[in-house]
């Protein structure tokens, strides 16, 4: 998983309904790209670089977990829906809709298909003028000098002029409100942790994350399940017990609430598969004490996959010891999990089917996502 990254991107049109074409842009941007973090004013200007109608000009900034080549070649989809055509003449021509990736963080970079930064920023005041609104004091990780800098050396000469109206910024319209602890579960490979670490970075929410790999006893076990069950779900007992009892404990101030990755309850779950019936009563005896000290949390979201996605999730992320689990051996842990979710009365629980989303790669499966929790 990506971490977010600034993008900067202008965006230019000069035929059709521009204003409305530049904001169906923005929210198509939003929707298959990131959020957007800042816009600029529009700006009427001049067609630059060729003889062609007036443009309308912005730049806006999101925040993306995507690479640049990934945004670009969405950008380039977007435009074509806007009914973009390109010709292979090498000459600028009038244009519903363009999208240029202007910075991406301070990267620099060159392929055949991308050039980063943008190569023409410091000769366009149509770019340099919008891109001062919401980037002044942006460093050109090239030029090394400030975009509002740039501005005031641009040989340009053309005259862009500011219009009234506003572009408006599409906003996620949901919202962690009012809670304080949402425990995220699923089946192994669901995308539990990559879920949880989105919504941590996207709402400011304080990240747990299972420390499986710390646990020695867990490539044992996959090879000789009796010999080494009871160790393992004690030792990921005592560790999931030690850190939701730190970090739940620990507020951090600058964090709007706490999402984690699994829930305790999973080591109840996990034991009544994996342990002979005698130790898993001895097992519960402990889990219960210490269950009792635990925070709860306030929703618990359960993520429903399939067992054939399970799989290719597992085959994908390619941890070695998890290579040889057999289908029979999921459809156990969903059953599991299922019939405890069913016998809670006291926890907000919520099953959510994503079977037909791939969340990480499609941002529009990632907001539908978020819009089915409900809180
Ligand atoms: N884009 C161009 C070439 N010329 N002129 C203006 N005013 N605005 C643009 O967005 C623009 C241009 C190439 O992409
Ligand atoms: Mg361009
Ligand atoms: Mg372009």
């Amino acid at each position: 998983m990506n971490f977010p990254k600034k993008v900067h991107i202008a965006l230019g049109s000069n035929e059709g309904e521009r204003f409305k074409i530049l904001q169906n842009a923005v929210t198509r941007i939003f929707e298959e790209i990131g959020e957007i973090l800042e816009i600029s004013s529009v700006y009427e200007t001049p067609a630059w670089g060729f003889s062609g109608n007036t443009f309308l000009n912005a730049c806006i900034s999101i925040s993306t977990r995507f690479s640049a080549e990934e945004v670009l070649r969405k950008l380039l989809a977007i435009e074509a829906d806007f009914g973009r055509k390109r010709d292979n003449s090498g000459n600028y021509q009038n244009r519903p809709l363009d999208l240029d990736v202007l910075l991406f963080e301070n990267e620099v970079l060159q392929t055949t298909s991308l050039i980063l930064p943008h190569p023409q920023i410091q000769n366009r005041r149509f770019v340099l003028q919008p891109l001062s609104d919401i980037a002044a004091n942006e460093m050109h990780p090239v030029l090394k000098k400030k975009i509002q800098q740039l501005l005031l050396e641009v040989a340009d000469a053309s005259e862009v002029s500011k219009i009234d109206k506003k572009l408006q910024t599409p906003k996620m319209n949901y919202k962690f409100n009012n809670c304080n602890y949402i425990a995220v579960e699923g089946n192994i490979g669901a995308g539990k942790t990559s879920f949880s670490t989105m919504v941590s970075q996207d709402f400011n929410a304080k990240l747990i994350l299972e420390r499986f790999k710390d646990n020695p006893f867990l490539p044992k076990f996959y090879e000789d399940q009796e010999r080494y069950a009871f160790s393992l779900e004690m030792s990921f007992l005592a560790d999931r017990y030690q850190q939701l009892s730190d970090d739940l404990a620990q507020y951090d101030l600058f964090k709007d609430f706490v999402i984690s990755d699994y829930d305790v309850f999973k080591s109840l779950i996990f034991a009544k598969i994996t342990l002979a019936e005698d130790e898993y009563s001895l097992y519960q005896k402990l889990f219960h004490l210490m269950y009792k000290e635990l925070v709860k949390p306030d929703l618990y979201i359960y993520l429903y996959q399939n067992t054939d996605r399970l799989l290719q999730n597992i085959r994908k992320r390619g941890r070695e010891y998890e290579q040889n689990i057999q289908p029979e051996y999921l459809i156990n842990i969903n059953k599991s999990y299922l019939s405890f979710i069913k016998s809670q009365t006291n926890m907000k629980v919520q099953i959510i089917d994503i079977s037909e989303l791939d969340f990480v790669n499609n941002r529009q499966d990632y907001l539908k996502l978020l819009g089915e929790i409900k809180l």
